[in-house]
């Protein structure tokens, strides 16, 4: 964090020069561009590995660099040639290293050694990895034999198809469904909520829809930092007269505009392409109120044209033959009141009807959209609402039409697909209890936010993390932090340092292990793993690199070690031969799940990626009804917050500089904020009214009456564009003001993007560059 931090107003392009430069800092800091560039240019190649980044699609006829900034950034981040070893260890308490922030944690380097947490020294000390499996299984057999469900086996979404796969079998031999994943903090919501419109948790869209759909309607999805490869698809689309509109409070620069850094003519003139034609700033948690807003000037136009003796406007044959429940959303789409559809998006009429004059003068039309729809109360609804709009005029299983969501970590949605679910029956059970000759657990384990208040409540005794850093992405830190340490087993599976690690079990290891651009020798030779991408296609993926340290253990040997520590063997469950050779646990992937892996081996590196079968690309609609389903929102507004005089809406987000909890640096380039990562946004107007300055340094205060108190200060007033009564700061800093319980209702996602909260003053100004 530089000293004075720099607060401006980034005129340039998402892509071009800047996307170069700052590339350019990474590599310089990094130290070790010959091996690393070399990887580069494997990135998200049928041959190469796939990024661990974002999890957005890979093309059949890659780029000959097919990846990003940030995609290229997380690459140098792994194969970063500092190492946290023993020494780094010894030197620093555990205590000490909670004074250090997220970004100096991470910058350690690669954790080198099986770690095992000394109370006694409150110190991190190395231990073998015998010694270490010996004590787990130990921990985790007594527990077992109390009661199985008082452990929690959670997983980032970056681990393979192999290993997910090998985790979730392990839970459910422990005895457990407890599997919460970061999926159920993030796209939980469009789980719940296509699964129950269209009979398909994912997305309906593939790459090639990109080619030949005629609208983009982009709903709280940022691609310019957090998926910039689809700025290509954007580029080419609006090239060939496709049409985007967005729907953001912030003006995120990917989708105003863009200069593609792989075209030299577009480097040489940094000619940019307008990404959106309209960009209409809806209020935090307004969407809801948006899209009834377009559905409302879609029916109106159908009315006028019924009335002039036309066919209407609305796809009737499909909504006839393929949903049911239309009816009543356009009964209740007139009922809604436009003034009131004008207070809850925050946006005119005109807006609404614009964007809906799009969307009508469109045959193909796709829904896109992130965080800023998921993270909400009413966070599923308004999934669904976005879905009812795309059904209006059969925008589903069409060539260029369909629902995408853009997921997050680079295999977050294979890892449902492969049995990491909280939620029994989305596991096919049955099968497991065949192939495997054990009774699984019947009933729902934990999710997220459910084991968040296990442990808050003393009813979860054991976490092992596979990946991430929980404890810094969930919602309510300040309990959760204090709680924590009550567990009797944590155990962390990590490559990095991050604060979760700082939180200890009475009884904790720190096991370092491979990623994935790294190459993974065993038994049989080097292994390649897999992963699906957002728009559920399979890919396969080999390390390049030699590993960060040579005690680094893989991930599916470290499960398959755990799960032989605390298990009884056996022989119907050959963990060995897993993991001496990983296209046998593909085999029984593929055992598991026929119809989705069918000859997964050989298929695994088709360029572009193996499709899993999309129903409802085919008009197939696995809902209970068989047919599409209209579903109607609980109420306009997504958001907990109740509008008052002070209550504000905070957005928390991400800056162009970070992957999630890890932080790359301080450079949120396209916000124009470099220095400091302590902001709160707030448009002048606003800042007037609550009599803020500029640069002032002000605290926030959750506003609920639970009693318990949730404050961040330090936060630097930063003027900026954003609707009245809205505020952002970023995740994961803001993240002990979100209530546990202020999560989406129907998939328990927390509702991070408009956490009511108020601002409190304390008198103190920043130093202004
Ligand atoms: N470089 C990089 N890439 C990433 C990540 C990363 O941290 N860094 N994270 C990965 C992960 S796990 C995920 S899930 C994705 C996240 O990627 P996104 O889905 O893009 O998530 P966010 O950046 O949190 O927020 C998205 C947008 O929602 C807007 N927004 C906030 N509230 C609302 C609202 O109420 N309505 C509307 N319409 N918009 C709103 C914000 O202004 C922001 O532009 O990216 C993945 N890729
Ligand atoms: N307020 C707020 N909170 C949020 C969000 C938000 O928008 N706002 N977003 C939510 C979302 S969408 C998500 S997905 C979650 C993310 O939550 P997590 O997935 O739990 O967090 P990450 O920050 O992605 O995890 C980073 C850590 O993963 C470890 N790691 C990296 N690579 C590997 C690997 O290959 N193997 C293993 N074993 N470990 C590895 C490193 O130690 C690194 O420190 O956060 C959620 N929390
Ligand atoms: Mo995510």
């Amino acid at each position: 964090m530089s000293e004075v931090p720099k607060i401006t107003t980034y005129t340039g392009a998402a892509g071009g020069w800047g996307s170069v430069k700052s590339l350019l800092r990474q590599a310089k800091e990094n130290g070790r561009p010959a091996s690393v560039i070399r990887g580069l240019a494997l990135q998200n190649k049928p041959d190469g590995f796939a990024c661990v980044s974002c999890a957005w699609a890979k093309p059949a006829k890659p780029h000959p660099a097919e990846f990003c900034e940030n995609g290229a950034k997380a690459t140098f981040w792994e194969l970063t040639p500092d190492r946290a070893t023993p020494e780094l260890f010894a030197k620093h308490t555990v205590e000490e290293m909670k004074g250090w922030d997220d970004y100096t944690l991470e910058r350690t380097g690669r954790l080198t050694h099986p770690m095992r947490y000394d109370a006694a020294t409150d110190r991190y000390v190395e231990t073998s990895w015998e010694d270490a499996f010996r004590a787990i299984g130990r921990e985790l057999k007594e527990i077992r034999a109390q009661d199985p469900k008082r452990t929690v086996f959670y997983a980032s979404g970056r681990a393979s198809l192999e290993t997910s796969y090998m985790y979730a079998l392990m839970a459910r031999l422990y005895g457990n469904n407890n599997l919460p994943d970061s999926s159920n903090m993030c796209h939980e919501s469009t789980s719940v909520g296509l699964a129950e419109s269209i009979g398909q948790p994912v997305g309906s869209v593939r790459l090639s829809d990109f080619d030949q759909a005629d609208a983009m309607f982009f709903f709280g999805q940022n691609p310019g930092s957090n998926s910039p490869r689809m700025l290509h698809q954007l580029q080419e689309a609006v090239q060939r007269g496709a049409r985007i509109v967005t729907f953001n409070p912030l003006k995120e620069r990917g989708l105003e505009r863009f200069v593609n850094p792989q075209s030299p003519l577009q480097m040489t003139v940094e000619h940019a392409t307008e990404i959106s034609c309209q960009y209409h700033q809806v209020k935090a948690g307004g969407d809801i109120a948006a899209i009834v807003g377009m559905a409302k000037a879609v029916i109106e136009a159908d009315d006028v044209d019924l009335a002039k003796g036309g066919s209407g406007v609305l796809d009737r044959e499909f909504l006839a033959e393929h949903t049911q429940g239309a009816q009543a959303f356009i009964d209740y789409v007139r009922a809604q009141e436009w003034s009131e559809l004008e207070r809850e998006s925050g946006l005119p009429r005109a807006a609404m009807t614009e964007a809906a004059g799009v969307y009508l003068t469109s045959k193909a039309v796709m829904g896109i959209y992130g965080m800023g729809l998921t993270q909400h109360k009413r966070g599923v609804e308004t999934v669904q609402v976005l879905v009812n709009l795309l059904m209006l005029r059969g925008n589903l299983g069409r060539d260029g039409a369909g629902i995408c969501p853009v997921r997050g970590h680079s295999n977050v949605q294979g890892q449902r697909t492969v049995g990491i679910a909280e939620k029994a029956h989305l596991v096919p059970l049955d099968r497991l209890a065949e192939l495997y000759d054990f009774e699984p657990p019947r009933e729902d384990g934990l999710s997220t936010v459910d084991a968040c208040q296990g442990i808050i409540d003393g009813t979860v005794d054991a976490f092992i993390g596979l990946g991430g850093n929980f404890l810094r992405a969930v919602p309510e830190q300040r309990l959760m932090e204090e709680h924590w340490p009550k567990m009797r087993l944590t155990v962390q599976v990590a490559t990095k340092l991050n604060r979760g690690h700082l939180f200890n079990g009475r009884v904790a290891y720190l096991l370092p292990c491979l990623g994935r651009t790294e190459i993974d020798r065993q038994a049989t030779g080097p292994q390649t793993v897999s992963m699906e991408d957002s728009t559920s296609c399979f890919h396969g993926s080999r390390g390049f690199h030699e590993p960060a340290s040579p005690h680094l253990l893989s991930e599916p040997r470290i499960v398959a070690e755990l799960a032989k520590s605390c298990l009884e063997p056996n022989p119907k469950v050959p963990w060995d031969g897993w993991v001496a050779n990983y296209a046998t646990a593909r085999d029984a992937i593929e055992a598991t799940y026929p119809d989705l892996f069918k000859d997964f081996n050989a298929r695994m590196h088709t360029p572009g990626g193996m499709e899993k079968p999309l129903p409802v690309r085919d008009r197939i609609w696995k809902t209970e009804s068989g047919k599409a389903e209209f579903k109607l929102p609980g109420a306009l507004s997504a958001s907990f917050a109740e509008d008052g005089p002070d209550v504000l809406r905070l957005m928390t987000l991400r800056s162009n500089d970070q992957f999630n909890t890890t932080v790359y640096g301080y450079d949120d380039r396209f916000r124009g904020v470099d220095g400091t990562r302590m902001v709160l946004f707030l448009n002048r107007k606003e800042m007037a009214r609550l009599g803020v300055r500029e640069a002032e340094i002000v605290s926030l205060e959750t506003v609920a009456d639970d009693n318990v108190e949730r404050r961040l200060d330090g936060l630097r007033v930063v003027p900026y564009d954003i609707p009245d009564g809205c505020t952002g700061a970023y995740y994961p800093e803001a993240n002990g003001l979100i209530p546990l319980w202020q999560h989406a209702e129907k998939s328990k996602v927390p509702a991070a993007k408009s956490v009511p909260v108020r601002i409190v003053r304390s008198g103190t100004q920043a130093e202004t560059a």
